[in-house]
């Protein structure tokens, strides 16, 4: 391992030695001649050394390209005038200001890895983020480089009849060989990660919206046009988003034209190339009939994200990719706001926070913890982590929380005018809200800095006679790879005292005049540890803190199972009710593991059937948080709360409780199942989301109690069912039942919807989450199956992926046999797209909390990757991380 670790250890990029580029590129025109083998790329640059650059060579990035000729100011350079390694192009003794022409081929049909250009069936496309642009042609290929791009495309008129780039469309023609051709301007300069392309026989969706200042801006999204009828969705949420951005930011479209274009193979799930959005077709493309509730919200919010992103992140942009977050968390704090505007904001909370919990803390606590601005990586593509997007959003909504709502926005629009144009720091971010409010966030950007997720221990004391009440905070945040040490951080903490009642008390700071009245306050925590004393307390109250989860930390807090059901109905905030009832089924979960353990008989809670009841019959409540509040933590997330993980009890548990709920409630799961059967035909609003999804939980309540009548309802929700949404929650509970009726749902769902990849990748992935016996042989044999293609993500994702990260009993079975599935799996992926090879990977992060035979079967899958030569950067990255 060490030897071939040290013969391939690629450069370690460091923050530290950030230089402004030497040379810049004004403008940048671009002639692409496409043919499927071969596309030719003519770069004609403008340039230009910079003044506040080094003094060095002018170094360009290319990878995988044939150079075939270079022109400097017309002239051609011989071999000896320019030096070329795998990876770079150093051309010496530059002018000051200077015209390179640069002429490259590249062969789009071999590109399996999904960087620069590609075919994604027969549709030519780009990604360029992060560094996919140098696989296209020679070019300084780094976001502080931004240019005006114009780009000419040159096809075949029959085979690629649209052609599109950014910007808006300046011309087009048609030679007599039956070629035409098109010439793209797009006015903003850019980074070369945003730049994209794409030709193919595309069918148009249009509409158009008006901008606040009364510009027409036209909206197309091109599909294959089997899909044609799938892009409503996708236009209404895009509608809508343009809309938020202008009322909530003030920022309105700044181009003719806005373009999306679904591909079926795509790394990730969408790129917000200037004006040309390039999104993963199962990100953007629904109907009722092929996509679930779920679908239709994450639709919603990407293509929202990647709207957004046209102010946070390409008008202003990133100086280097250590301040990906500046555009990624901020963009995705827009993100959620956004879709807690239109939807259930206490939904949207807690589906954010139990996302941000289960993957993120365990990133944070893994052998890849690194802080929201990382110092350092191998491979940038590794650092697109729930790390830089989903703790970098809770990082900007914190300072929300912090200054205000009406102090945010003066800060963000000081923001986006000081900085409109260029590429800048999450420092400049701080900055701009510490100037447009006079506050001081020195002490903050330790969330930047510093990896690891904090604890929060809390103490309280009630004082009967002084009627005083005080509250210890106490931080402390574990050391994480390369950070030993820690300084406390700037914590906003949301706290409500409540009577025995469950009435909100006023809250007075002994130093203050006046009592907060009001449920809930922010307290600003900074020390290491820091009392606060509340005066004037009439009565005993009960803290609920953290509400609404106002920071990124883990809560150390004593509460009494009795203490969690009452605020599981009393709690004046929904997310801490929620919240409260999770803690409350955790306690209650790890205490059954522990009877598993040591063998003692499995009894089922009163108190938590008491509260379900309560919550099920609560007239008030949304039923979509009542859904949200009867659903189990996750098998995973069990698993995280244990010192070592033991996977079978863990499922034993929870199989355990939610039998013996079911069978308790079984009468009021019926009716409410009943109740919520009203037949009506299907629509995206929030009522009826609501009731599809407490619907569901009921259903999957009902099958659990193990009554066999139930799977014949849930045959019939199947067979009835004009949704998907009801339809695979069917399939979903059908797969864990041995038998004819299961194969047969298989089967006649994959008949039904065989022609849909989005539908049949559902179909992969409910099987690869089976918990029936014969999982893992089941997945092997998909693998075979005409509807499985390793070279598509979203296939891998599905099957592999699902069965890797969502199925602990089996991934980790004993014998090892899930952990050696995924190391052929990687090494069979990592020579076709080290990209998702290495996502793939992320399975294993949490390996070292395991048992001693676990870890050692897990420890050999991760060395037989570890050993192999000419891996990927990306793979090589994580794995020897994960070994060191
Ligand atoms: N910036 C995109 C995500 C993205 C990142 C990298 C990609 O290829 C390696 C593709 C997309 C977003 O945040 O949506
Ligand atoms: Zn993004």
């Amino acid at each position: 391992m060490d030897t071939s670790a040290t013969e391939q250890s690629p450069k370690v990029t460091l923050l530290a030695d950030y230089e402004q580029p030497a040379y810049l590129v004004d403008e940048a025109l671009l002639q692409f001649d496409l043919d499927s083998a071969k596309t030719r790329v003519v770069s004609t640059l403008t340039m230009r050394k910079n003044p506040q650059g080094p003094e060095a060579d002018c170094i360009l990035d290319g990878e995988a390209l044939t150079l075939v000729s270079l022109k400097l100011d017309g002239k051609k350079l011989e071999g000896n005038q320019f030096q070329r390694t795998t990876s770079q192009l150093l051309i010496p003794n530059l002018p000051d200001k200077f015209e390179l022409e640069i002429i490259t081929e590249i062969e789009p049909d071999q590109n399996t890895a999904l960087e620069g250009l590609y075919y994604s069936g027969s549709i030519l496309c780009t990604q360029c983020e992060a560094e996919g642009f140098r696989r296209i042609t020679y070019y300084p290929d780094r976001p502080d480089v931004m240019s005006v791009f114009t780009v000419t495309i040159v096809a075949d008129r029959e085979k690629w009849p649209v052609m599109l780039s950014n910007g808006n469309m300046e011309d087009q023609g048609v030679f007599d060989d039956g070629r035409h051709w098109v010439r793209w301007h797009d006015p903003h300069p850019k980074p070369s990660y945003l730049f994209a392309l794409v030709a193919g026989d595309l069918h148009v969706q249009q509409d158009s919206f008006t901008t606040q200042s009364g510009r027409e801006v036209a909206l197309r999204i091109y599909v294959d046009p089997e899909n044609k009828h799938k892009c409503d969705h996708a236009l209404t949420s895009l509608k809508q988003a343009m809309k938020w951005d202008e009322d909530t930011y003030g920022r309105e479209y700044d181009l003719d034209v806005f373009m999306i274009v679904a591909v079926n193979d795509f790394n990730m799930g969408a790129m917000e190339n200037k004006g040309l959005n390039i999104f993963n077709a199962a990100c953007v493309l629904a109907t009722p009939e092929t996509a679930t509730d779920d679908d239709f919200y994450t639709i919603q919010s990407i293509v929202a994200h990647e709207y957004f992103h046209n102010w946070s992140g390409n008008r202003v942009t990133c100086r280097d990719w250590f301040q990906l977050s500046l555009k990624e968390g901020f963009t995705v704090m827009r993100d959620q706001s956004f879709s807690a505007d239109l939807n259930s904001a206490a939904v949207q909370r807690i589906d954010d926070v139990n996302g941000l919990r289960s993957m993120q803390f365990a990133e944070d606590a893994g052998p890849m913890a690194h802080p929201v601005r990382p110092d350092s990586y191998i491979e940038i593509s590794n650092f697109y982590t729930v790390t830089i997007y989903e703790k970098g959003a809770e990082v900007v909504r914190m300072i929300n929380t912090l200054v205000g709502d009406e102090e945010f926005r003066k800060g963000t629009d000081l923001y986006f005018d000081r900085h409109d144009g260029q590429a800048v720091t999450t420092d400049d971010f701080v900055k701009a809200i510490e100037d447009a409010n006079a506050v001081d966030l020195s002490q903050f950007k330790r969330w930047y800095e510093q990896a690891g997720t904090p604890e929060l221990t809390i103490d309280t004391n009630y004082d009967p006679i002084e009627h005083r009440f005080t509250l210890t905070v106490t931080q402390a945040c574990p050391a994480t790879p390369g950070q030993a040490t820690k300084q406390p951080f700037h914590i906003p903490l949301a706290v409500g005292l409540l009577d025995k009642s469950g009435t909100s008390l006023d809250m007075q700071l002994e130093d203050e005049a006046e009592p907060h009245h009001g449920d809930t306050r922010i307290l600003s925590v900074t020390e290491a540890s820091q009392t606060f004393e509340f005066i004037n307390v009439s009565s005993e109250p009960l803290a609920s803190v953290l509400r609404g989860f106002s920071a990124p930390v883990k809560l150390k807090y004593d509460l009494s199972n009795h203490q969690l059901a009452f605020l599981m109905v009393n709690d004046k905030d929904s997310f801490n009710r929620w919240d409260a009832g999770q803690k409350l089924i955790i306690n209650i979960l790890l205490e059954l593991v522990a009877d598993i353990q040591q063998n003692n008989p499995l009894v089922l809670s009163s108190l938590l059937v008491n509260q379900f009841e309560r919550i099920l019959t609560d007239k008030k409540l949304d039923p979509a948080l009542i859904a949200k509040m009867l659903t189990l933590p996750t098998e995973n997330y069990l698993a995280a709360q244990m010192t070592t993980p033991d996977v079978d009890a863990i499922h034993q548990a929870r199989e355990f409780l939610k039998r013996n709920i079911a069978v308790s409630l079984k009468g009021l799961f019926n009716q409410t199942y009943e109740k919520l059967s009203v037949k009506k035909a299907y629509d995206f609003n929030a009522d009826d989301m609501a009731m599809r999804s407490l619907k569901n939980v009921c259903l999957s309540y009902l099958v659990a109690s193990g009554d066999p009548l139930q799977l014949q309802r849930c045959l019939r929700q199947m067979k009835q069912a004009d949704n998907m949404t009801e339809l695979l929650a069917g399939l979903r509970l059908m797969v864990d039942q041995s038998g004819l009726e299961r194969e047969n749902a298989l089967r006649s769902f994959y008949e039904q919807w065989k022609q849909d990849r989005q539908v049949v990748d559902k179909w992969l992935a409910v099987q690869a989450a089976s918990t029936l016996p014969d999982t893992l042989i089941r997945v092997k044999g998909l693998m075979k199956h005409e509807a499985f293609s390793i070279k598509n993500p979203n296939n891998v994702r599905a099957l592999i992926g699902m069965f890797c990260r969502n199925n602990p009993v089996h991934f980790h079975a004993k014998d090892g046999s899930g952990y050696r599935f995924l190391a052929e799996q990687i090494l069979v992926l990592d020579k076709l797209n080290p990209q998702v090879a290495a996502r793939m990977l992320g399975a294993l992060n949490s390996w070292r909390r395991y048992d001693e035979q676990r870890q050692q079967l897990m420890k050999q899958a991760l060395e037989s990757i570890a050993e192999q030569q000419d891996l990927s950067a990306d793979v090589y990255e994580i794995v020897t991380k994960y070994l060191a």
